[in-house]
């Protein structure tokens, strides 16, 4: 049933690949061969034969998507990249892992063009390629929800190329369930079933029947062997491409294909041995290599420009595929003007007018938690905002992530008791999985136009720790919504309390952190948040309730947020004798003290810093306005680690800090017990105010 032409330049095609993969590591002395050489046949049928993409507009939006989950094999896509044209050449290929070239060690976004998203960390490319196909269906929904399956141009494949290690990180596991509940049928991974990783043989540590793992996460599998049972080794590229057609014939479920090869194949003394995996496989062994591949030994980067001439007339076809589709989408223009519109919005990176106005002010002395004034902001952001959608690791009603009144994102057959279910649903929910949450919505924000969030507590950030580093690393607008955020949680004890988590976040370069005082400040912080869209933020949210301070004009405006710190209260008369700084919850106790100091005549200026991130944006002047180098004597008040308010402190400062677990017991109870209180920051504020004398 072989639906592809393949000839002999095509062979000719996959040998230079191979040849290239193994002098890009040579030349380097460092790097990993080994897959890249046995996976050239695979990148190569993907990237001429089936993968529907245009090399000369890399974003065009009716793409197929592409992802190498297995980043160490990065040549496995630079070489497809270059030999299709998507702008990468030769000498980017002989400046392999470079400092500054176009080919790191591994495939990073907005760094090459034609990679869909950086790669690296294990696990990670296959999970988000479920928030890929998440997008994919939403956007769907959002612009052209009518159409006949298969018929929109919103319709397209996801590919991944997964490895091994992939596989045995727990993340694509979770990520594999939900994918399968979700029916993502246009997911198609193909495994690199080559038994080995780093440490060799994956008997040691991988034993399991993956593809019996997959069938239980309702995904259709295959299996194509290239070994044909450790008989004789054949790259049968059309087995692969006819195992590939029926992945995409069948749209009820993702696929999955095990291919069983050999690393390194067909390399003399390296062939499925682990040392190619990551080393270079040494200027004899590429000799032979090459005779093997029947190149000259003794030559280097050898491309025929016959083959370059042949792989590159993809840009042909992939100019028709998408003028193809531009009469699709003109026809989706005309039928549609509402879809069309509101993706002509989303595709320039606007929000509508007067998005902002949907905002709601809260009214002073309310006493409410951040997470449910947050829940309120979310709430009137979805009325003016379709792209904006989220859910939670199974904690939405404790992390006010629900968008109510919408449907759920999951098929009809879902549905529950209380929840009501749609393919093109707007509430997430991931099930007790923070690693994949963070990976999908980093795939959803990478994949399309939408703004995803998810929710948990943020004791459990820890486990999406590495989704917030990867999305910073990209540069993408995922949103975390971390609830729960101090020993304020209580009765749950120590392993449900945060105490090192807003520093160990905030120690991530490119994550905005944000913990809001009060719900005029969380209203603030959604505003700024809905603009930013080049990097993720944590939004970090009580538990409990705290009071909604009155914005007249002693307390100044919660806009201050923007700029991440602002002086909430001034000291009572004159320069301030010492300056309290404090987030979240801690800010009232802040607002306390000062009017105790007040009495000891000790001028304090309470300064919310909700953002120590965006702070740090604002200019000399303005950081200098909020905290003058001259006022020595000066306070941190947050509920965990001071780590993150040294460079504040200077040498006269105090902090009042949690450098411990935290314990179970009443919140107000904990907070006397760990000296969280106004009275504490009292006698710090007399110490810090003597040690600025002295
Ligand atoms: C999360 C994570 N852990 C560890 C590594 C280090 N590492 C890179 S490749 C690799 C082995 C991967 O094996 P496999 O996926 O089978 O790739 P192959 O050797 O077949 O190319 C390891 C452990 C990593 N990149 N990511
Ligand atoms: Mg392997």
């Amino acid at each position: 049933m072989t639906s592809i032409e393949w000839t002999e330049l095509d062979d000719e095609a996959v040998k230079v690949a191979k040849a290239l993969a193994a002098d890009a590591v040579e030349k380097v002395g460092n790097g990993h061969p080994g897959t890249a050489i046995s996976l050239a046949p695979v990148a190569y049928l993907l990237y001429q034969k089936h993968l529907r993409h245009n090399p000369k507009d890399t974003l065009w939006p009716g793409r197929d998507r592409f992802i190498l989950s297995i980043g160490h094999s990065s040549l496995t896509q630079y070489i497809q990249l270059f030999l299709s044209g998507t702008g990468l050449e030769l000498d980017d290929l002989k400046n392999f892992r470079t400092c500054g070239s176009l080919t790191p060690g591994h495939p990073e976004y907005k760094h090459t063009k034609g990679v869909e998203i950086t790669t690296g960390p294990l696990g990670h490319g296959i999970a988000s390629a479920v928030g890929f196909a998440y997008s994919q269906r939403y956007e769907r929904g959002l612009f052209d929800p009518d159409a006949a399956p298969g018929t929109s141009p919103f319709d397209h494949n996801i590919f991944v190329i997964a490895g091994d290690g992939d596989l045995q990180e727990g993340v694509s596991a979770e990520a594999a369930s939900l994918a399968g509940l979700q029916k993502l049928g246009n997911i198609i991974v193909i495994w690199d079933d080559n038994h080995i990783s780093i440490e060799g043989d994956t008997n040691i540590a991988f034993t399991e029947d993956v593809l019996k793992r997959y069938e239980a996460y309702d995904w259709h599998t295959q299996r194509v062997d290239w070994t044909n049972g450790d008989t004789k080794y054949k790259e049968d590229v059309h087995a692969l491409s006819d195992a590939i057609d029926r992945a995409k014939t069948e749209t009820g479920k993702p696929s999955i294909i095990s291919l069983r090869t050999l690393i390194a194949w067909p390399t003399p003394n390296k062939t499925n041995d682990a040392s190619s995996h990551g080393s270079a496989l040494g200027a004899a062994n590429v000799a032979e290599l090459k005779k093997v591949l029947g190149f000259n030994p003794d030559e280097s980067f050898i491309v025929p420009a016959e083959v370059l001439e042949h792989t590159r007339k993809v840009q042909q076809k992939g100019a028709k595929l998408q003028d193809e589709w531009n009469v699709k989408f003109a026809k989706f223009r005309k039928e549609n003007p509402e879809g069309a519109a509101l993706f002509d919005r989303l595709y320039a990176d606007k929000l509508p007018e007067n998005w902002e106005s949907a905002i709601p002010e809260f009214a002073a002395g309310e006493s409410i938690a951040t997470r449910s004034s947050s829940g309120k902001v979310i709430n009137t952001l979805a009325g003016v905002l379709p792209e904006l959608w989220g859910g939670s690791a199974d904690l939405g009603d404790s992390n006010n992530t629900t968008i109510s009144g919408a449907k759920s994102f999951a098929p009809e057959e879902n549905t529950t008791d209380s929840w009501k279910t749609s393919p093109y649903g707007r509430v997430l929910h991931f099930g007790i999985r923070e690693h994949a949450m963070g990976q999908i919505i980093n795939g959803i924000v990478l994949s399309g136009k939408t703004r995803a969030f998810g929710g948990t507590f943020f004791q459990f950030a820890d486990y999406m720790r590495d989704s917030a580093r990867i999305a910073a690393l990209q540069g993408i607008p995922s949103i975390f919504v971390w609830s729960h955020d101090s020993i304020a949680v209580g009765e749950d004890g120590p392993t449900h309390q945060p105490i090192e988590h807003l520093a160990a976040m905030r120690a991530i370069p490119g994550l905005d952190i944000v913990r809001p005082a009060d719900a005029n400040e969380v209203a603030v912080a959604w505003r700024e948040i809905i603009k930013i869209k080049d990097h993720p933020v944590g939004l970090i949210l009580s538990r409990q309730n705290v009071p909604t301070f009155p914005r007249d004009g002693k307390y100044a405006s919660a806009k201050g947020v923007a700029k991440g710190g602002y002086v909430l209260l001034d000291a009572p008369a004159g320069k301030p004798d010492v300056i309290l700084i404090a987030t979240g919850s801690e800010v009232q106790i802040a607002v306390e003290a000062r009017e105790l100091l007040r009495s000891s005549q000790i001028n304090a200026r309470v300064v919310s810093m909700p953002s120590i991130e965006w702070f740090e944006r604002q200019s000399a002047e303005y950081k200098e306005s909020v905290l003058p180098k001259s006022v020595k004597a000066r306070v941190s008040i947050e509920a965990g680690i001071a780590l993150s308010w040294h460079k504040y402190l200077t040498d006269a400062g105090q902090a009042v800090s949690i450098e411990h677990f935290g314990a179970s017991g009443a919140p107000a109870i904990l907070y006397k017990e760990f000296s969280i209180t106004a009275q504490s920051a009292v006698e710090a504020a007399k110490r810090s105010v003597v040690a600025a004398k002295s």
